[in-house]
């Protein structure tokens, strides 16, 4: 199969210019002005954008989670992340307290395998830090292509690590090119404010936002910064939502540490009045909370500082009925939003559009930068000959509205319901081959494939 695409606007982390691109087989064989090939297929982008396809590194797929599971499983999910323009996730692999990586990665090359429809790679959330594990850990790294290492510094009892356990963990990561990326919160204040609003019988949503605020996130963020700068390990924050988390890392920064931050689309855009609207504020319960609009400055304008890297979507849906478990009691509401789906074009659109950032800074933070920091690069997130051909045909002046009518993502609600959007998906290529087109998707379960990472440097960006 050979798709040749013409005179779109073709746009990197570094550079936009008009120019032509050819596709054969799953690569990017050529790119230039008036190129001359007879191909299967002859795609006209004149007036449009083309960009590498989205790269969302934080996405919960068929994960098991306060007692559910994240309704998106493999297929559905990577369909509806390709809607949007989003060719490869990273899903987290759980490890279970007392058992190992290997029966962990087992369990979710299962939910993968013949399912998923967009590329995918797995991050390996370490819950339960040994010497056994510190051995599986090197294994990931060297014989698995798994490279990235979740913690969590919160849910004590299911997910959390101590101190002493993520110390031990960045040494051995460290030592053999890997890095820790880390949900950065502080469990036992949280646990204990949730605590106190209950006793108090303060059940609704919105006192899942005031059981976690902005200091418990901040706190976090300066410990797992100070203990990167103790151990000289790469480092990484996932979705990072507000201004003093954001500090912690600017100070870092000023003592010539490097440390990567993603934050996601819902932080930039919504805020935390969502909460006051009673059971509905369950919508959008997710962890950490939404914030405020200052903290959504500070995000926009972190990323042009460059302190901010990547702009993820934590995708992690439950249907409605799902959310009503916290009906009574906002702990128990499942933690997480559907999103997959809109990241790019709702970064495009609030982004670049409305002029808060540049073209290639969107695709730099969409996908050239995710590919960089977890060792895909230059295979993904790029438009260069020899590249996968992972590809995105986008008009950046088409205007739409998002609706749970219309949404491909397996949740019965949207987080953005009505909301316009200027800038649509077109055309989507995964490996040469058409994926998107006339909004259906072309590809069929298990045409995803496992895509193996390299080792991570700290100066990669
Ligand atoms: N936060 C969420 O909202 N969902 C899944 C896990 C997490 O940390
Ligand atoms: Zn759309
Ligand atoms: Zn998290
Ligand atoms: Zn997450």
């Amino acid at each position: 199969m050979s798709i040749l695409i013409k005179n779109g606007r073709v746009v990197t982390a570094s550079e936009s210019y008009i120019a032509d691109v050819y596709v054969e087989g799953e690569k990017i064989v050529a790119i230039g002005k008036d190129l001359n090939y007879n191909a299967d297929k002859v795609v006209d982008a004149a007036n449009k954008l083309v960009f590498p396809g989205g790269i969302d590194p934080h996405v919960h797929l068929d994960m098991p989670f306060m007692g559910t599971y994240s309704s998106d499983d493999y297929e559905t999910g990577t369909r509806a992340a390709l809607h949007g323009g989003t060719t490869m996730v990273i899903d987290f692999i759980l490890q279970t307290q007392g058992d190992s990586l290997h029966n962990a990665l087992k369990t979710w090359q299962q939910k993968s395998k013949g399912k998923a429809i967009g590329d995918y790679s797995y991050h390996m959330a370490v819950t339960d830090f040994n010497d056994n594990v510190a051995k599986e850990v090197v294994q990931m790294i060297e014989e698995e292509g798994i490279s990235s290492f979740k913690t969590f510094m919160a849910y004590k009892g299911a997910l959390m690590i101590d101190d002493g356990q993520m110390v031990q963990l960045m040494k051995v990561v460290k030592k053999h090119g890997g890095l820790v990326t880390v949900h950065a919160t502080n469990g036992d204040m949280i646990d204990s404010l949730i605590a106190k609003n209950r006793a108090e019988g303060n059940l609704s949503p919105l006192y899942h936002y005031l059981s976690q605020p902005e200091v418990t996130e901040a706190e976090a963020s300066g410990r797992f910064v100070d203990m990167l700068h103790y151990t000289d390990c790469p480092g990484y924050i996932v979705h990072m939502t507000c201004e003093g988390a954001l500090n912690a890392v600017r100070k870092a920064t000023q003592r010539n540490q490097k440390v990567f931050v993603e934050t996601c689309t819902q932080y930039l855009m919504l805020d935390a009045s969502l909460y006051e609207k009673d059971f509905e504020g369950a919508k959008w319960v997710m962890s950490p909370p939404l914030r405020e609009k200052k903290d959504q400055f500070a995000l926009w304008s972190g990323i042009n500082q460059g302190l901010v890297q990547v702009v993820g979507t934590d995708h992690c849906p439950f249907e409605w009925e799902q959310k009503k478990m916290g009906k009574d009691d906002f702990s128990k509401i499942p933690n997480g939003h559907p999103a997959i789906e809109h990241r790019m074009e709702l970064l495009f659109s609030e982004g670049v559009h409305k002029g808060k950032i540049s073209l290639t800074k969107y695709v730099e933070v969409a996908s050239t930068n995710a590919a960089k920091i977890f060792g895909m690069y230059p295979r993904k997130g790029t438009i260069a000959i020899g590249s996968d051909a992972d590809i995105v045909i986008f008009d950046p002046n088409k205007e739409h509205t998002i609706s749970v009518k219309t949404h491909h993502m397996n949740c019965d609600y949207s987080a953005y319901e009505g909301q316009k959007v200027i800038g649509k998906t077109e055309t989507v290529i995964l490996r040469g081959q058409v994926a998107i087109e006339n909004e259906e998707c072309k590809l069929q379960a298990g045409f995803g494939q496992f895509i193996p990472r390299g080792k991570t440097s700290k100066t990669v960006i």
